[in-house]
């Protein structure tokens, strides 16, 4: 009996002895990180900043990263019926846009019936075609007033720039619920009905159907 618990005292002693070296050496380690860290940080704790691993962002029409190669800008209004024009901005820093530190500002000018859009298109150096028919979803974000959500319509446009363009979608209608503040919208694809998917010439297109209107859009993507 003493012997067998001399032995199993020993072996105690041993394990513990081992554990105790571990955790000095697991603690040395710790301390050594801290006090390197310490010392590129120039504080005492160590913070580690942790990145989100990058989204896959589909098929981006109007980021801060740009549109797609190819493809221009372009805007309309009712001056050709000599009503006030719009005003377009399209790389506005106000408003806190919720994608990097860009957004798109499109402001009516005055009178009824006066309006202003803009949109993305697939015109350089000629008119041609993306396949977008592997999304589901046109995902964006918008900040409008209550009065001139329900003016706000969105399209899309097959071919060319003469092609037939999509029924016209009411933003209000797909994930809008405040007035002046960003709202992300999304609308399904099969929402969209008159166009080829396989071949669309503009991926975006919004208009607000209303004068002295004013509305800011950003991150615009098929996903
Ligand atoms: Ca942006």
């Amino acid at each position: 009996m003493k012997r067998d618990g001399g032995w199993h005292g020993d072996a105690w002693k041993f394990l513990a002895l081992t554990a105790t070296c571990l955790l000095a050496l697991i603690l040395f380690n710790v301390s050594a990180a801290g006090v390197r860290a310490a010392s590129i940080l120039g504080r005492g704790a160590l913070e580690v900043r942790v990145v989100p691993a990058p989204v896959q962002q589909g098929y981006v029409v109007y980021a801060d990263s740009g549109i797609p190669a190819g493809s221009d800008v372009w805007t309309w209004d009712g001056s050709p019926w000599n009503l006030p024009p719009g005003y377009f901005d399209g790389n506005y820093t106000g408003e806190n846009p919720p994608e990097g530190t860009r957004c798109f500002k499109t402001q009516s000018g005055s009178g009824s019936g006066n309006y202003a859009g803009w949109g993305v298109f697939l015109c350089k150096p000629s008119d041609h075609t993306v396949d977008l028919s592997g999304y589901t979803q046109l995902k964006f974000w918008v900040k409008v007033s209550e009065d001139a959500c329900v003016g706000l319509y969105v399209q899309v446009q097959q071919g060319t720039r003469t092609g037939p363009k999509s029924n016209m979608l009411c933003v209000n209608l797909y994930g809008w619920t405040q007035p002046n503040t960003w709202q992300e919208i999304t609308i399904p694809r099969s929402e969209f009905t008159g166009v080829d998917f396989t071949r669309i010439f503009s991926p975006f297109m919004i208009t607000i159907t209303k004068g002295d209107a004013t509305f800011y859009v950003d991150n615009v993507r098929w996903v």
